[in-house]
């Protein structure tokens, strides 16, 4: 009988232990879909933005996102009493850098990449820009100061890509990147 009540007390500390981890869980649980359900949609993608394959053949006309492996490079989108404008304008970068384009005054701005004609090139560029875009190779707006766009130039191939903040374009902020191997 001794045994036997030793048995009872040892399955009913289990099952209170049981019970309360579980309910620690369902607590966890409930606290990380808050989280998840109060996260901005703006942090998900560069998150989950899968690493660059290479050596990968995407399909005719699509291409998948390529993420940086050089050094990121940045660019101040400017609007002041000094006009609109990207500083610096033009800069050259290294195929596999990235460029961090950094809202600084007088927005909204985006960045918008141009007249790019080489097709292969162009389903790059567009698949390493993240986010809610304007449209193909045009940025999200950038509405706060700090606030910051990244693009890849992974796997994006060598030329000159010329790009404009489109709410701007009229008083010519415009600039232009040149991609070396
Ligand atoms: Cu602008």
């Amino acid at each position: 009988m001794r045994f036997y009540g030793i048995a009872l007390l040892a399955s009913t500390v289990v099952l209170g232990a049981c019970g309360g981890e579980k309910a620690a869980t369902d607590t966890a649980a409930a606290n990380a879909a808050a989280a998840a359900a109060t996260t901005p949609a703006a942090t998900t993608p560069a998150a989950t933005t899968p690493a660059a394959t290479p050596g990968a053949t995407p399909a005719a006309g699509a291409a998948a996102p390529a993420a940086a492996t050089g050094k990121t490079h940045e660019v101040k989108m400017i609007g002041d009493a000094t006009g609109y404008k990207f500083v610096p304008a033009e800069l050259t970068v290294k195929q596999g850098d990235a460029v961090k384009f950094i809202m600084t005054s007088g927005g909204p701005h985006n960045v918008t990449f141009q007249n790019v004609a080489d097709a292969a090139a162009k389903a790059q560029l567009d698949a390493n820009m993240p986010g809610a875009k304007m449209g193909e190779l045009s940025s999200p707006m950038l509405m706060q100061p700090n606030e910051s766009y990244t693009v890849s130039f992974a796997n994006v191939a060598a030329g000159k890509y010329d790009f404009i903040c489109t709410p701007h374009a009229a008083m010519n902020m415009k600039g232009a990147i040149t991609v070396t191997p």
